[in-house]
């Protein structure tokens, strides 16, 4: 690919696709459609904000989202929807450890939403196999909190913060903006001994994005995708979907169903979803026809 808008090349791997991804004692099979399950353990996040802050709350939705189908259950203690502002890392291990414990105990695959070093750690330790930073671990010691485990991790892209993201965005070409950043990102994690096994990216739908940045970014994923890493994407229930069929975040499914195809047949390999089943049938009817 040519140098375009004065931003880094994207280039694209050598590698052959990625078939595997590696977490901790569990590998992730990625030779079909891997589905992450949302697990919120929050009061306020923008779609299921306060169903599942309990502790009983929270463990049964992280069983009911693996007997339908979640490869891994992804537990958050921050909402990062737009507006939201920061909760501390005290308060969000709190909210999220002994839920990744009990999961992660039960065997499940947990991974943990989180951009606090702190929480990191933790998580790590009560037997988290996956980190998914919406900061792509640019928080101090990040990169070093994963360096030092056998867990894998998705880096995310976010222009600015969740409390003021959306209200100027702003790119010069986007698509190539958020590849650089990925690429760098990438790289960064695996000069800190993060193996590429163990990586997957994520171009951060919602994240300091308009609806046109958003549109461009799923158009042209396979662009990502050729980075030579798995993208996991999380299009569910967000406003853009919102914006393009005029529903509320409590009516998206049928959208977020289509944006989660859209996305795999766009070189997605994992697809970060509240609605398990639904998701999972379509997939299963994308899977015959491509057969
Ligand atoms: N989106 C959200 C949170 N974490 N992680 C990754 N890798 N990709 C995403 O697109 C992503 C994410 C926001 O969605 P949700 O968790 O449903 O809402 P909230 O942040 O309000 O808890």
């Amino acid at each position: 690919m040519s140098e375009h808008n004065g931003a880094t090349p994207l280039v694209a791997s050598q590698h052959a696709a990625v078939r595997t991804m590696q977490c901790a004692g569990h590998r992730l099979d990625l030779s079909r459609p891997a589905l992450m399950g949302i697990l919120n353990v929050t009061p306020d996040s923008f779609s299921d904000g306060g169903l599942h802050f309990a502790i009983d709350a929270a463990l049964a939705h992280g069983r009911r989202l693996a007997e339908e189908g979640a490869d891994i259950i992804d537990v958050g203690g921050e909402s990062t929807r737009p507006g939201a502002a920061p909760v501390s890392p005290e308060e969000e291990l709190r909210r999220v450890l002994p839920v990744v414990r009990a999961l992660a105990e039960e065997g499940l695959l947990v991974s943990i939403d989180t951009r606090h070093t702190a929480t990191m750690r933790a998580c790590l330790k009560a037997g988290a196999a996956m980190v998914n930073d919406v900061n792509g671990l640019r928080a101090e010691g990040a990169l070093a909190a994963c360096a030092d485990s056998d867990a894998a991790v998705c880096l995310m892209h976010m222009q600015g913060d969740p409390l003021t993201m959306q209200q100027a965005p702003s790119y010069t070409d986007v698509v190539l903006e958020v590849g650089a950043f990925l690429a760098a990102r990438a790289e960064q994690a695996r000069a800190a001994g993060i193996g590429p096994e163990r990586l997957c990216l994520d171009p951060g739908f919602g994240f300091g994005k308009t609806v046109a940045h958003n549109l461009a970014l799923l158009r042209q994923l396979p662009l990502l995708a050729a980075l030579g890493y798995p993208l996991l994407i999380g299009l569910s229930r967000k406003s853009l979907l919102g914006a393009m069929t005029g529903k509320g975040a409590d009516d998206r499914v049928h959208a977020s169903v289509a944006g989660a195809l859209l996305a795999r047949q766009r070189g997605a390999a994992i697809l970060r979803v509240h609605d398990l089943a639904a998701t999972r049938n379509a997939l299963a009817v994308l899977a015959a026809v491509e057969k």
